[in-house]
């Protein structure tokens, strides 16, 4: 059994499978924090966990390979100590986050039914794979082809062990190479050599999570962190990177992690279609409090001082019109039961949730409706992520680019009417004023990819 040396996993976790193990945390733990804890980070293995001792850690060795077939060889002691660190607050996401949504309300769909907890967010220390490539001897000119650049700086008081300009190896256009990961299981994925080498798009081989060494579950003790990408690029247990002119040839990159037309069905024409990389934008409800929930002090961000979000009811204010009205649970299900009781008061109601984009694109505004999308209102953004630039160190510096998901939280009123039940809706904009397709009908594909559609939910307060 070559899963009998995993990892004990928190119990906490709602577990998809056990062998492999796939796994996301409870909507109440997922975005309680800025920082998903490293116990609760949602785990997406495609096989078993490599074992890896912790005295062997030190020693474990990262294979460059280079076009021209030069190998560079560093132990991961060698990277801590011949790069730069940087540390990188960013999500990975996977693409089959909130597939279950696209199933209840679109069709079947083949995969792991995550809910909305195939995402998480994390603070990665590593150094920067466009450092280790320039210093392995990969030399890239400039896409017009007129100038041999390194990719960038050497880092002072590099070793001898780094390519010379004699072994260098010299790649023209970087859009016509990719970076293969390989992993020490078998796993594989490839990004485009131009986005491995931007010294902004923040490519990390990371040794680091949230201030502990990987866990085992995460890649220990080496994984690649590509910020903005489908999580499906970062290769955990990273032992072997290929730079050339094909992308991996893995299943993971050719088939798995594509998405097709809601017609084209389980046998698509699959090299008409680009490996996913930079993810689409996102956003989830994640916790719902009703009436007495909120009056009881359940919400955490309620009587902490924070204030409601624009547009929204002053919680105070709310708990004086309501003062007589008996609601108290909710349900986050869609399958409400609708009774034949007198139309309710209305109840104060309290949302939060994540809202996330990919490429570096900055989530800019999270649009709520309490009322199934016929009236709108602006949520709250938790101000806990500043967007410090590169440099900043230590946690919340973020990097060049907006990686990280932003959490946000509503305050309102249930829309007093006839139906008990009401489907609260969120979807998310983000600096391209990139924003969610209204249905998962229209972006349905077999397996459930990048179901990215607004996220409903259905409420119904209970007398
Ligand atoms: N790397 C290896 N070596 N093996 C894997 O199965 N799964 C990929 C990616 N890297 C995988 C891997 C997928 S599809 C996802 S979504 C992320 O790892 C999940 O990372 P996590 O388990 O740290 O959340
Ligand atoms: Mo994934």
């Amino acid at each position: 059994d070559p899963f009998e040396q995993d990892p004990v996993r928190d119990p906490r976790l709602i577990t998809h499978t056990a062998k492999p193990r796939n796994a996301e945390p409870p909507n109440e733990e997922l975005d309680r924090d800025f920082y998903t804890p490293n116990e609760l980070f949602y785990v997406r293995n495609h096989m078993w966990v490599p074992v890896v001792a912790e005295k062997e850690a030190d020693s474990h060795t990262l294979t460059v390979e280079l076009p021209d077939g030069e190998t560079v060889q560093y132990s991961l002691a060698d990277l801590r100590k011949k790069f730069r660190v940087h540390r990188i607050t960013a999500v990975l996401q996977c693409s089959g986050n909130r597939r279950s949504d696209m199933t209840r309300h679109a069709r079947k769909t083949t995969g792991l039914q995550w809910g909305v907890g195939a995402i998480s967010n994390a603070e990665w220390e590593g150094v920067r794979l466009a450092d280790v490539l320039a210093d392995a001897g990969l030399r890239v000119a400039d896409v017009a082809g007129m100038t041999k650049n390194q990719t960038s700086p050497q880092p002072s008081g590099s070793s001898s062990q780094g390519a010379t300009d004699d072994d260098s190896s010299e790649v023209t256009d970087p859009n016509t190479h990719h970076v293969q990961f390989s992993g020490l299981e078998a796993y594989g994925a490839s990004i485009p050599l131009s986005t491995a080498i931007d010294p902004r798009a923040d490519v990390l081989l990371a040794f680091g999570m949230n201030g502990s060494p990987l866990p085992r579950d995460h890649g220990y003790p080496l994984r690649a962190v590509v910020p903005g990408h489908v999580a499906a690029r970062s290769v955990k247990w990273l032992s072997r990177i290929v730079v050339s002119d094909e992308e991996s040839s893995s299943q993971w990159q050719r088939r798995d992690y594509k998405s097709f037309g809601p017609n084209e069905g389980p046998n698509p024409d699959w090299d008409s279609a680009p490996a996913i990389q930079e993810m689409p934008i996102t956003s989830a409800v994640t916790n719902v409090w009703v009436g007495d929930c909120i009056r009881g002090g359940r919400v955490p961000w309620l009587g902490a001082g924070r204030g409601p979000g624009r547009g929204a009811v002053d919680a105070a204010a709310v708990e004086k019109d309501v003062d007589s009205s008996t609601n108290t649970s909710t349900s986050t299900t869609d399958k409400g039961q609708e009774k034949d009781k007198p139309p309710p008061l209305a109840e104060p109601i309290a949302l939060q949730g994540y809202a996330y984009s990919g490429g570096g694109r900055e989530i800019c505004r999270v649009d709520v409706s309490l009322d199934g999308g016929k009236t709108w209102d602006q949520a709250e953004l938790v101000g806990d992520y500043a967007g410090v630039p590169r440099g900043g160190g230590g946690r919340g510096s973020g990097g060049s680019k907006h990686w990280a998901w932003k959490r946000w939280r509503y305050t309102g009123q249930l829309p007093q009417g006839p139906a008990q039940c009401t489907t609260v809706v969120v979807k998310a904009t983000d600096d391209a004023y990139n924003t969610q397709p209204e249905s998962h009908a229209g972006i349905y594909n077999v397996r459930g990819n990048l179901a990215t559609a607004w996220h409903r939910v259905r409420v119904c307060p209970q007398l």
